[in-house]
């Protein structure tokens, strides 16, 4: 067992935690504020390199390992969730290429996002969320092309993303047997975005509706076979939410950070209020939280890399370190009293964008079931 990191890993870490205190840091509370992405960092994450992380080599991109990313999600993370969701979302909307592509999907979608543009993974609609089953929005085969209709809801880089990997039903009867995967061009005729959400955190992120009437794609945009859709959607998911474990460690990381400091230079009763017992226990157990949720993370990741059954500690490492997020982020802020819930500091914020780790890409109660099936069927 090693738990050391690679030199290279560790030089790509330095360099994305360089990048999140000169690019990231100074602006987060203004895009929250505003509730966007800057569009010029943008050009400088892509610069970098972060857009095309999972893009395969065989594709020009980096193919980065899942231990990687997740080492660099954390440290986005630490500057702005936001940000840190909208390229996560970017891998998320890569894996169904990657996974059932064909060479010449591949060759046109990594292209677009080897571009600097983002992509987005749309399969919530407003009445199937939990369960992705009751997708409604439909394909309907006419010769060699489909018509799709419908409405997505709650769609991570809705209205920015340049691409859409649209989740449709092809049998009238609808359920999980005819979903079914298509890649759709935000130019479609037919393909429109819809409201924009206001939401509570990660509110650099872009998340919109996106309706499509009659949008016509043809059976080369289909990514998988017909009905292939769930297994997609499925597996995308699984490879998926230990990064949504990695940004959540990155948020509590961040919170614990400021709470630690905040304390060494806050004073009450003559002394810095590190010295109390209270504030100590505090710290020691968001400390615990932290790295247990890194270790179940890093778990999750080096499982998928070996090519080993994952599924379970993804729902795991996904699950508990969006709940120690929640709680983290709630403690640092309690630490930091009427500060922390200004909005002056970053901590309100931390807490808010904790919030949403427990809901996307499956809530935490969808986590219990898949990891309770795992144990018992
Ligand atoms: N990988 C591959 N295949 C999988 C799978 C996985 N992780 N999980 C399930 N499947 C397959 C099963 O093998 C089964 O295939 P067969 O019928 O051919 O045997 C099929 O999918 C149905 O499986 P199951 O009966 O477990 O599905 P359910 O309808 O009970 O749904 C849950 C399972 C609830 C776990 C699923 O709907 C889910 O994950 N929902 C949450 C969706 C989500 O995360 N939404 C967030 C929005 S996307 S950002």
């Amino acid at each position: 067992m090693n738990f050391g990191f690679t030199q290279e890993q560790l030089e790509l870490k330095d360099l994305v935690s360089k990048f999140v205190e000169r690019e990231i840091k100074p602006i987060a509370l203004t895009m929250d504020k505003e509730n966007k992405m800057h569009p010029e960092l943008l050009g400088k994450l892509a610069k970098i390199g972060l857009l095309d992380l999972v893009v395969p080599k065989e594709n020009g991109g980096v193919g980065l390992d899942s231990v990687t990313l997740a080492l660099l999600y954390e440290e986005l993370a630490k500057g702005c969730a936001g940000v840190a969701t909208v390229v996560a979302a970017n891998a998320l909307a890569s894996y169904p290429v990657i996974i059932k592509g064909t060479d010449k999907q591949k060759a046109y979608y990594f292209d677009i996002i080897k571009q600097g543009k983002l992509a987005a993974f749309a399969l919530t609609e407003p009445n199937a969320g939990s369960d992705a089953g009751g997708v409604a929005t439909s394909a309907v085969k006419d010769g060699n092309k489909y018509i799709l209709n419908g409405t997505k809801a709650f769609i991570t880089n809705g209205g920015v993303a340049e691409v859409y990997l649209i989740f449709a039903n092809t049998r009238k009867t609808g359920g999980i047997r005819g979903l079914t995967a298509f890649i759709v061009e935000k130019d479609t005729p037919g393909f429109s975005i819809g409201k924009k959400e206001d939401k509570m955190g990660i509110r650099a992120s872009n998340t919109t509706e996106l309706i499509l009437q009659n949008v016509e794609v043809s059976e080369d945009q289909r990514v998988g076979r017909e009905g292939e859709g769930f297994r997609i959607a499925m597996n995308t998911l699984d490879s998926s939410r230990p990064f949504v474990g990695a940004v959540s460690v990155g948020l509590a990381q961040a919170s614990l950070d400021m709470a630690i400091k905040y304390s060494k230079e806050r004073r009450q009763f003559g002394q810095p209020i590190a010295s109390f017992q209270m504030i100590q226990g505090m710290l020691a157990d968001m400390a615990m939280k932290v790295e247990t949720a890194r270790l179940l993370v890093y778990k999750a990741c080096y499982l998928r890399d070996q090519g080993e059954d994952f599924s379970k500690e993804a729902a795991m490492s996904k699950c508990y370190a969006a709940d120690i997020a929640m709680s983290v982020t709630t403690d640092a802020l309690q630490v930091m009293g009427g500060y922390g819930y200004s909005k002056e500091y970053p901590a309100e914020k931390y807490m808010r964008d904790a919030k949403i780790m427990q809901i996307y890409e499956g809530t935490n109660q969808i986590q219990r079931v898949v990891i309770a099936n795992k144990l018992l069927f």
